[in-house]
Protein backbone atom coordinates (compact mmCIF):
# COMPACT_ATOMS: atom_id res chain seq x y z
CA UNK A 1 0.00 0.00 0.00
CA UNK A 2 1.16 3.12 -0.62
CA UNK A 3 0.39 6.85 -1.06
CA UNK A 4 -1.60 9.53 1.52
CA UNK A 5 -5.13 8.71 1.58
CA UNK A 6 -7.49 11.59 0.19
CA UNK A 7 -10.45 13.13 2.15
CA UNK A 8 -13.85 11.88 2.26
CA UNK A 9 -14.80 13.68 -0.91
CA UNK A 10 -11.34 12.59 -3.14
CA UNK A 11 -12.31 9.45 -1.96
CA UNK A 12 -16.28 9.82 -3.16
CA UNK A 13 -14.96 11.23 -6.34
CA UNK A 14 -12.68 8.14 -7.38
CA UNK A 15 -15.12 5.85 -6.49
CA UNK A 16 -17.74 7.57 -8.34
CA UNK A 17 -15.61 7.28 -11.58
CA UNK A 18 -15.00 3.74 -10.82
CA UNK A 19 -18.40 3.18 -11.02
CA UNK A 20 -18.89 4.50 -13.84
CA UNK A 21 -16.18 2.85 -15.71
CA UNK A 22 -18.36 -0.55 -14.70
CA UNK A 23 -21.62 1.14 -15.87
CA UNK A 24 -22.99 -0.99 -19.24
CA UNK A 25 -25.57 1.27 -20.22
CA UNK A 26 -28.16 -1.22 -17.91
CA UNK A 27 -26.22 -2.72 -14.87
CA UNK A 28 -22.64 -1.93 -13.55
CA UNK A 29 -20.45 -5.24 -13.28
CA UNK A 30 -19.37 -6.07 -10.16
CA UNK A 31 -15.56 -6.52 -11.94
CA UNK A 32 -15.01 -5.95 -15.83
CA UNK A 33 -12.21 -9.28 -15.40
CA UNK A 34 -13.05 -11.62 -12.74
CA UNK A 35 -17.34 -10.87 -12.59
CA UNK A 36 -18.11 -9.95 -16.21
CA UNK A 37 -21.88 -10.23 -16.20
CA UNK A 38 -24.73 -8.48 -13.18
CA UNK A 39 -24.64 -10.01 -9.96
CA UNK A 40 -27.69 -9.92 -7.81
CA UNK A 41 -26.53 -8.48 -4.32
CA UNK A 42 -23.72 -6.65 -5.57
CA UNK A 43 -26.33 -5.19 -7.78
CA UNK A 44 -28.18 -3.96 -4.59
CA UNK A 45 -24.71 -2.44 -2.82
CA UNK A 46 -24.20 -0.41 -5.91
CA UNK A 47 -27.26 0.99 -6.01
CA UNK A 48 -26.77 1.86 -2.49
CA UNK A 49 -23.33 3.98 -3.18
CA UNK A 50 -24.75 5.51 -6.90
CA UNK A 51 -28.03 7.15 -5.49
CA UNK A 52 -25.58 9.53 -4.24
CA UNK A 53 -24.35 10.35 -7.75
CA UNK A 54 -26.44 9.04 -10.46
CA UNK A 55 -30.15 7.87 -8.47
CA UNK A 56 -31.69 7.41 -12.33
CA UNK A 57 -28.45 5.05 -12.57
CA UNK A 58 -29.59 3.31 -9.58
CA UNK A 59 -32.81 3.12 -10.11
CA UNK A 60 -31.90 1.35 -13.58
CA UNK A 61 -29.48 -0.93 -11.82
CA UNK A 62 -32.55 -2.80 -10.01
CA UNK A 63 -34.72 -2.44 -12.20
CA UNK A 64 -32.42 -4.44 -14.97
CA UNK A 65 -32.32 -6.93 -12.11
CA UNK A 66 -35.83 -7.33 -11.38
CA UNK A 67 -36.53 -7.64 -14.91
CA UNK A 68 -34.87 -10.94 -15.03
CA UNK A 69 -37.27 -12.26 -12.14
CA UNK A 70 -38.91 -15.51 -12.43
CA UNK A 71 -42.53 -16.72 -12.62
CA UNK A 72 -42.15 -17.97 -9.04
CA UNK A 73 -40.38 -14.78 -7.98
CA UNK A 74 -36.85 -15.52 -7.51
CA UNK A 75 -34.43 -12.78 -8.49
CA UNK A 76 -32.07 -14.99 -9.67
CA UNK A 77 -27.99 -14.75 -8.65
CA UNK A 78 -26.75 -14.16 -11.93
CA UNK A 79 -27.80 -12.21 -15.60
CA UNK A 80 -25.64 -12.92 -18.44
CA UNK A 81 -24.66 -10.69 -20.67
CA UNK A 82 -24.40 -13.61 -23.30
CA UNK A 83 -21.53 -11.47 -25.53
CA UNK A 84 -18.96 -12.32 -22.09
CA UNK A 85 -20.19 -15.78 -21.63
CA UNK A 86 -16.83 -17.38 -22.07
CA UNK A 87 -15.29 -15.15 -19.44
CA UNK A 88 -17.25 -17.15 -16.42
CA UNK A 89 -18.06 -20.21 -15.82
CA UNK A 90 -20.85 -21.62 -15.15
CA UNK A 91 -22.18 -19.33 -17.46
CA UNK A 92 -25.84 -19.36 -19.53
CA UNK A 93 -24.51 -22.50 -21.54
CA UNK A 94 -24.92 -24.08 -18.10
CA UNK A 95 -27.83 -23.52 -17.18
CA UNK A 96 -29.66 -23.42 -20.51
CA UNK A 97 -32.76 -20.84 -18.01
CA UNK A 98 -34.61 -20.19 -20.97
CA UNK A 99 -36.00 -23.95 -21.74
CA UNK A 100 -36.79 -23.54 -18.29
CA UNK A 101 -40.58 -22.93 -17.73
CA UNK A 102 -41.10 -19.61 -15.78
CA UNK A 103 -37.72 -18.23 -16.93
CA UNK A 104 -37.51 -14.53 -17.75
CA UNK A 105 -36.59 -13.40 -21.35
CA UNK A 106 -32.69 -12.70 -20.10
CA UNK A 107 -30.35 -15.67 -19.53
CA UNK A 108 -29.68 -16.46 -16.10
CA UNK A 109 -28.38 -18.31 -13.23
CA UNK A 110 -31.10 -20.58 -11.16
CA UNK A 111 -29.56 -19.62 -7.99
CA UNK A 112 -30.23 -16.79 -5.55
CA UNK A 113 -28.80 -14.72 -3.69
CA UNK A 114 -29.19 -12.74 -0.11
CA UNK A 115 -32.23 -10.56 -0.34
CA UNK A 116 -31.15 -6.91 0.50
CA UNK A 117 -32.83 -5.31 -2.80
CA UNK A 118 -35.89 -4.02 -0.73
CA UNK A 119 -33.68 -2.51 1.56
CA UNK A 120 -31.35 -0.50 -1.54
CA UNK A 121 -34.29 0.13 -3.31
CA UNK A 122 -36.40 2.07 -0.08
CA UNK A 123 -32.47 3.85 -0.14
CA UNK A 124 -32.87 4.73 -3.35
CA UNK A 125 -36.12 6.31 -3.41
CA UNK A 126 -35.26 8.17 -0.57
CA UNK A 127 -32.17 9.96 -2.37
CA UNK A 128 -34.56 10.71 -5.06
CA UNK A 129 -38.21 10.45 -4.03
CA UNK A 130 -39.20 13.34 -7.06
CA UNK A 131 -37.32 11.32 -9.73
CA UNK A 132 -38.53 8.36 -8.18
CA UNK A 133 -42.25 9.05 -8.42
CA UNK A 134 -41.86 10.48 -11.87
CA UNK A 135 -40.65 7.15 -13.32
CA UNK A 136 -43.18 4.83 -11.16
CA UNK A 137 -39.84 3.45 -9.51
CA UNK A 138 -41.43 2.03 -6.15
CA UNK A 139 -44.77 1.12 -7.83
CA UNK A 140 -42.71 -0.94 -10.26
CA UNK A 141 -40.42 -2.56 -8.14
CA UNK A 142 -42.61 -2.92 -5.15
CA UNK A 143 -45.02 -5.57 -6.38
CA UNK A 144 -41.74 -7.64 -7.84
CA UNK A 145 -40.15 -7.45 -4.94
CA UNK A 146 -43.10 -8.80 -2.39
CA UNK A 147 -43.09 -11.45 -5.42
CA UNK A 148 -39.41 -12.11 -4.45
CA UNK A 149 -39.82 -12.53 -0.50
CA UNK A 150 -43.14 -14.77 -1.23
CA UNK A 151 -40.68 -17.09 -3.21
CA UNK A 152 -38.67 -17.30 -0.12
CA UNK A 153 -41.39 -17.72 2.30
CA UNK A 154 -43.18 -20.58 -0.10
CA UNK A 155 -40.46 -22.37 -1.70
CA UNK A 156 -37.43 -21.97 0.21
CA UNK A 157 -38.51 -22.59 4.35
CA UNK A 158 -37.02 -26.40 3.45
CA UNK A 159 -36.63 -26.86 7.46
CA UNK A 160 -40.10 -25.20 7.81
CA UNK A 161 -38.96 -23.32 10.74
CA UNK A 162 -39.72 -20.03 9.16
CA UNK A 163 -36.42 -19.46 7.63
CA UNK A 164 -35.23 -19.48 4.17
CA UNK A 165 -32.77 -21.98 3.46
CA UNK A 166 -29.77 -21.81 0.94
CA UNK A 167 -29.43 -24.67 -1.65
CA UNK A 168 -25.65 -23.65 -2.62
CA UNK A 169 -22.92 -21.79 -0.81
CA UNK A 170 -22.50 -19.12 -3.73
CA UNK A 171 -26.11 -18.63 -2.42
CA UNK A 172 -25.13 -17.19 0.66
CA UNK A 173 -22.68 -15.10 -1.04
CA UNK A 174 -20.04 -16.03 1.12
CA UNK A 175 -18.86 -19.07 -1.02
CA UNK A 176 -16.35 -20.43 1.02
CA UNK A 177 -17.12 -19.87 4.16
CA UNK A 178 -16.25 -22.37 6.83
CA UNK A 179 -20.04 -22.73 7.80
CA UNK A 180 -20.28 -24.80 4.66
CA UNK A 181 -18.00 -26.91 5.10
CA UNK A 182 -19.59 -29.60 6.56
CA UNK A 183 -21.97 -30.25 4.45
CA UNK A 184 -20.13 -29.55 1.73
CA UNK A 185 -17.83 -32.49 2.49
CA UNK A 186 -21.26 -34.48 1.80
CA UNK A 187 -21.26 -33.43 -1.54
CA UNK A 188 -19.81 -35.46 -4.17
CA UNK A 189 -16.56 -34.15 -6.12
CA UNK A 190 -17.61 -35.99 -9.31
CA UNK A 191 -19.84 -33.49 -11.82
CA UNK A 192 -20.08 -34.24 -15.55
CA UNK A 193 -19.23 -31.05 -16.50
CA UNK A 194 -15.69 -29.97 -17.21
CA UNK A 195 -14.66 -27.25 -14.97
CA UNK A 196 -13.53 -24.13 -16.37
CA UNK A 197 -11.42 -21.71 -13.98
CA UNK A 198 -11.24 -17.94 -15.70
CA UNK A 199 -11.37 -16.40 -12.67
CA UNK A 200 -8.07 -17.74 -12.03
CA UNK A 201 -6.47 -15.33 -14.78
CA UNK A 202 -7.69 -12.66 -12.45
CA UNK A 203 -7.10 -13.57 -9.17
CA UNK A 204 -4.74 -16.19 -7.33
CA UNK A 205 -5.52 -19.49 -6.91
CA UNK A 206 -4.55 -18.51 -3.75
CA UNK A 207 -7.40 -16.28 -3.06
CA UNK A 208 -10.02 -18.06 -4.71
CA UNK A 209 -11.91 -21.43 -3.27
CA UNK A 210 -9.91 -24.73 -4.38
CA UNK A 211 -10.42 -27.15 -7.40
CA UNK A 212 -11.83 -29.73 -4.56
CA UNK A 213 -14.68 -26.84 -3.85
CA UNK A 214 -15.35 -26.48 -7.37
CA UNK A 215 -16.04 -29.85 -7.96
CA UNK A 216 -18.46 -30.05 -5.05
CA UNK A 217 -20.03 -26.44 -6.95
CA UNK A 218 -20.42 -28.07 -9.55
CA UNK A 219 -22.00 -31.14 -9.05
CA UNK A 220 -24.53 -29.46 -6.81
CA UNK A 221 -25.29 -26.79 -9.58
CA UNK A 222 -25.92 -29.86 -12.43
CA UNK A 223 -28.49 -31.32 -9.15
CA UNK A 224 -30.27 -28.23 -8.77
CA UNK A 225 -30.12 -27.56 -12.61
CA UNK A 226 -31.05 -31.21 -13.72
CA UNK A 227 -34.21 -30.86 -11.30
CA UNK A 228 -35.28 -27.95 -13.51
CA UNK A 229 -34.51 -25.62 -10.19
CA UNK A 230 -37.34 -27.16 -8.74
CA UNK A 231 -37.07 -27.04 -4.70
CA UNK A 232 -39.05 -29.65 -4.28
CA UNK A 233 -36.12 -31.70 -4.33
CA UNK A 234 -36.00 -34.03 -1.00
CA UNK A 235 -33.05 -35.24 -2.11
CA UNK A 236 -30.61 -31.99 -2.57
CA UNK A 237 -27.69 -32.63 0.16
CA UNK A 238 -27.03 -29.21 0.63
CA UNK A 239 -29.85 -27.16 2.38
CA UNK A 240 -29.01 -24.71 5.19
CA UNK A 241 -30.46 -21.46 6.77
CA UNK A 242 -27.84 -18.80 6.80
CA UNK A 243 -28.12 -15.98 9.52
CA UNK A 244 -27.24 -13.48 6.89
CA UNK A 245 -29.66 -14.46 4.52
CA UNK A 246 -32.57 -14.25 6.84
CA UNK A 247 -31.33 -11.49 8.75
CA UNK A 248 -31.46 -9.20 5.63
CA UNK A 249 -34.77 -10.62 4.38
CA UNK A 250 -36.04 -9.24 7.66
CA UNK A 251 -34.60 -6.39 7.12
CA UNK A 252 -35.87 -5.88 3.37
CA UNK A 253 -38.81 -6.90 4.66
CA UNK A 254 -39.80 -4.11 6.77
CA UNK A 255 -38.20 -1.70 3.55
CA UNK A 256 -41.55 -3.37 1.83
CA UNK A 257 -43.70 -1.85 4.80
CA UNK A 258 -42.24 1.53 4.29
CA UNK A 259 -42.80 1.58 0.55
CA UNK A 260 -46.40 0.06 1.00
CA UNK A 261 -46.65 3.18 3.28
CA UNK A 262 -45.45 5.27 0.49
CA UNK A 263 -47.58 3.46 -1.94
CA UNK A 264 -50.41 3.56 0.21
CA UNK A 265 -50.69 0.14 0.39
CA UNK A 266 -51.09 -1.54 4.20
CA UNK A 267 -47.68 -2.01 5.61
CA UNK A 268 -48.95 -4.61 8.46
CA UNK A 269 -48.27 -8.19 6.52
CA UNK A 270 -44.77 -7.18 5.97
CA UNK A 271 -44.39 -6.10 9.56
CA UNK A 272 -45.69 -9.59 10.72
CA UNK A 273 -43.36 -11.35 8.12
CA UNK A 274 -40.57 -9.47 9.60
CA UNK A 275 -40.99 -9.87 13.00
CA UNK A 276 -41.60 -13.57 12.39
CA UNK A 277 -38.30 -13.95 10.67
CA UNK A 278 -36.57 -12.27 13.34
CA UNK A 279 -38.05 -14.52 15.72
CA UNK A 280 -37.09 -17.38 13.56
CA UNK A 281 -33.89 -16.41 13.62
CA UNK A 282 -33.35 -17.08 17.48
CA UNK A 283 -32.99 -20.72 16.65
CA UNK A 284 -29.50 -20.11 15.06
CA UNK A 285 -28.47 -18.44 18.26
CA UNK A 286 -25.66 -19.74 19.56
CA UNK A 287 -24.90 -18.95 23.47
CA UNK A 288 -21.52 -20.06 23.76
CA UNK A 289 -19.79 -18.53 20.42
CA UNK A 290 -22.27 -15.39 21.18
CA UNK A 291 -23.17 -15.09 17.91
CA UNK A 292 -25.73 -16.40 15.11
CA UNK A 293 -24.16 -19.74 12.94
CA UNK A 294 -26.11 -21.38 10.74
CA UNK A 295 -28.01 -24.35 10.98
CA UNK A 296 -28.05 -28.05 8.55
CA UNK A 297 -31.48 -28.46 7.78
CA UNK A 298 -30.03 -31.91 6.23
CA UNK A 299 -28.51 -32.82 8.98
CA UNK A 300 -30.39 -31.26 11.58
CA UNK A 301 -27.52 -29.90 13.16
CA UNK A 302 -26.19 -26.57 13.75
CA UNK A 303 -23.03 -25.28 11.98
CA UNK A 304 -21.43 -24.40 14.66
CA UNK A 305 -18.19 -21.70 13.50
CA UNK A 306 -18.16 -17.85 14.60
CA UNK A 307 -18.23 -15.74 11.20
CA UNK A 308 -19.42 -12.37 10.07
CA UNK A 309 -22.75 -13.96 8.86
CA UNK A 310 -23.54 -13.95 12.66
CA UNK A 311 -22.71 -10.69 13.41
CA UNK A 312 -25.16 -9.37 10.49
CA UNK A 313 -28.62 -10.28 12.60
CA UNK A 314 -27.37 -6.59 14.29
CA UNK A 315 -29.27 -4.81 11.20
CA UNK A 316 -32.39 -5.60 12.36
CA UNK A 317 -33.59 -2.95 14.82
CA UNK A 318 -35.21 -4.69 17.71
CA UNK A 319 -32.59 -7.61 18.16
CA UNK A 320 -32.70 -8.41 21.94
CA UNK A 321 -29.07 -10.32 21.27
CA UNK A 322 -27.64 -6.57 20.28
CA UNK A 323 -25.37 -6.01 23.30
CA UNK A 324 -23.92 -9.60 22.82
CA UNK A 325 -23.12 -9.00 19.51
CA UNK A 326 -21.31 -5.56 19.80
CA UNK A 327 -19.06 -7.77 22.48
CA UNK A 328 -18.39 -10.91 20.21
CA UNK A 329 -17.22 -7.94 17.78
CA UNK A 330 -15.13 -6.69 20.02
CA UNK A 331 -13.81 -9.89 21.19
CA UNK A 332 -10.43 -11.83 20.68
CA UNK A 333 -11.81 -13.52 17.37
CA UNK A 334 -12.88 -10.22 15.57
CA UNK A 335 -11.67 -6.67 16.09
CA UNK A 336 -9.96 -7.62 19.71
CA UNK A 337 -7.59 -9.75 17.22
CA UNK A 338 -5.84 -6.24 16.13
CA UNK A 339 -8.46 -6.02 13.29
CA UNK A 340 -9.32 -2.96 11.88
CA UNK A 341 -12.40 -3.88 9.43
CA UNK A 342 -14.56 -7.06 10.17
CA UNK A 343 -12.64 -10.69 9.64
CA UNK A 344 -15.51 -13.00 8.08
CA UNK A 345 -14.08 -15.73 10.36
CA UNK A 346 -13.21 -16.19 13.93
CA UNK A 347 -9.13 -14.92 13.61
CA UNK A 348 -8.60 -17.95 16.39
CA UNK A 349 -9.48 -20.46 14.24
CA UNK A 350 -7.04 -23.17 13.63
CA UNK A 351 -8.15 -23.20 9.81
CA UNK A 352 -8.54 -18.97 10.16
CA UNK A 353 -6.58 -17.43 6.84
CA UNK A 354 -6.71 -13.81 6.18
CA UNK A 355 -5.88 -13.75 2.72
CA UNK A 356 -8.43 -16.68 1.56
CA UNK A 357 -11.62 -16.13 0.40
CA UNK A 358 -14.45 -15.91 2.83
CA UNK A 359 -12.01 -17.72 5.57
CA UNK A 360 -10.52 -14.71 7.24
CA UNK A 361 -10.44 -11.67 5.65
CA UNK A 362 -12.58 -8.56 6.04
CA UNK A 363 -15.41 -7.89 2.79
CA UNK A 364 -16.39 -3.93 2.60
CA UNK A 365 -20.45 -5.07 2.33
CA UNK A 366 -19.87 -7.05 5.45
CA UNK A 367 -17.98 -4.55 7.16
CA UNK A 368 -20.76 -1.95 6.02
CA UNK A 369 -23.62 -4.13 7.37
CA UNK A 370 -21.95 -4.21 10.74
CA UNK A 371 -21.62 -0.08 10.62
CA UNK A 372 -25.17 -0.10 10.06
CA UNK A 373 -25.96 -1.84 12.74
CA UNK A 374 -23.61 -0.38 15.22
CA UNK A 375 -25.53 2.68 14.73
CA UNK A 376 -28.57 1.48 14.62
CA UNK A 377 -27.95 0.43 18.28
CA UNK A 378 -26.45 3.38 19.34
CA UNK A 379 -22.71 2.41 19.29
CA UNK A 380 -21.73 5.25 17.11
CA UNK A 381 -18.21 5.78 17.98
CA UNK A 382 -17.05 1.75 17.11
CA UNK A 383 -19.14 2.83 13.97
CA UNK A 384 -17.18 5.37 13.05
CA UNK A 385 -13.89 3.62 14.11
CA UNK A 386 -14.59 1.02 11.26
CA UNK A 387 -15.88 3.86 8.93
CA UNK A 388 -12.29 5.47 9.05
CA UNK A 389 -10.02 2.57 7.81
CA UNK A 390 -13.14 1.46 5.60
CA UNK A 391 -12.59 4.42 3.24
CA UNK A 392 -9.19 4.67 3.66
CA UNK A 393 -8.24 0.98 2.55
CA UNK A 394 -10.66 0.97 0.03
CA UNK A 395 -9.11 4.05 -1.99
CA UNK A 396 -5.49 2.48 -1.14
CA UNK A 397 -5.82 -0.69 -2.37
CA UNK A 398 -7.60 0.37 -4.99
CA UNK A 399 -11.09 -0.80 -4.33
CA UNK A 400 -9.97 -4.09 -3.60
CA UNK A 401 -12.73 -7.10 -3.58
CA UNK A 402 -11.73 -7.84 0.21
CA UNK A 403 -8.56 -7.35 2.43
CA UNK A 404 -6.33 -8.40 5.11
CA UNK A 405 -8.20 -7.42 8.12
CA UNK A 406 -4.94 -6.68 10.28
CA UNK A 407 -2.58 -5.21 7.83
CA UNK A 408 -5.18 -3.97 5.22
CA UNK A 409 -3.12 -5.60 2.37
CA UNK A 410 -5.57 -5.79 -0.48
CA UNK A 411 -6.70 -8.91 -1.97
CA UNK A 412 -8.50 -10.40 -4.86
CA UNK A 413 -9.67 -8.63 -8.02
CA UNK A 414 -9.30 -4.53 -7.77
CA UNK A 415 -11.56 -1.65 -8.99
CA UNK A 416 -14.19 -4.16 -7.51
CA UNK A 417 -18.09 -2.29 -7.44
CA UNK A 418 -19.49 -2.93 -4.23
CA UNK A 419 -16.39 -1.56 -2.27
CA UNK A 420 -16.76 1.52 -4.40
CA UNK A 421 -20.29 2.04 -3.91
CA UNK A 422 -20.36 1.37 -0.38
CA UNK A 423 -17.23 4.04 -0.17
CA UNK A 424 -18.98 5.94 -1.70
CA UNK A 425 -21.66 5.72 0.58
CA UNK A 426 -19.98 5.97 3.61
CA UNK A 427 -17.89 9.06 1.82
CA UNK A 428 -21.05 10.64 0.82
CA UNK A 429 -21.87 11.74 4.10
CA UNK A 430 -23.84 9.11 6.87
CA UNK A 431 -24.19 6.31 4.64
CA UNK A 432 -25.24 3.12 6.07
CA UNK A 433 -27.71 3.44 9.27
CA UNK A 434 -27.04 7.28 9.79
CA UNK A 435 -30.57 8.48 9.94
CA UNK A 436 -32.27 6.29 12.66
CA UNK A 437 -35.27 6.07 10.15
CA UNK A 438 -33.56 3.61 7.88
C1 LIG B 1 -18.38 -14.06 -5.46
O1 LIG B 1 -19.14 -15.18 -5.88
C2 LIG B 1 -19.06 -15.68 -7.23
C3 LIG B 1 -20.21 -16.65 -7.39
O2 LIG B 1 -21.43 -15.96 -7.22
C4 LIG B 1 -17.73 -16.36 -7.50
O3 LIG B 1 -16.99 -16.64 -6.56
O4 LIG B 1 -17.44 -16.61 -8.67
C5 LIG B 1 -18.90 -13.72 -4.07
O5 LIG B 1 -18.03 -12.87 -3.36
C6 LIG B 1 -20.30 -13.16 -4.14
O6 LIG B 1 -20.73 -12.68 -2.89
C7 LIG B 1 -20.40 -12.03 -5.16
O7 LIG B 1 -21.74 -11.67 -5.32
C8 LIG B 1 -19.82 -12.44 -6.52
C9 LIG B 1 -19.73 -11.29 -7.51
O8 LIG B 1 -19.08 -10.19 -6.93
O9 LIG B 1 -18.49 -12.96 -6.35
Amino acid sequence: MSGAAPGPGGAAALAARQLSGSWTGTHTVPAAGLYPHQWSWDSAFIAVGLRHVAPDRAMTELETLLAAQWADGRVPQIVYDLARDDDYSPGAQFWRSRDLPGSPAAATAGFVQPPVHAWAALLVHRAAPELSRARGFLAGAYPRLVAWHEYLRTRRDRGGAGLAAVVHPWESGTDNSPLWDEALARVPDTPRTAIRRPDLAHAGPGERPGAKEYARYYWLAERYRDHRCDDRDQGHPFVLEDPAFNALWARSELALAEMAGELRADPRPHLDRAGEIGGSLERLWDEELGLYVAHDVVADRPARRATVNGLVPLVLPDLPRARTLVETLRGPGFLGAGAVLVPSYDLRAPDADRALYWRGPAWFNMTWLVIDGLRRHGETALAAHLTGPFVDLAVRGGFPEYVDPVDGEPHGTRHFSWTAALTLDLAAGGGAGARADR
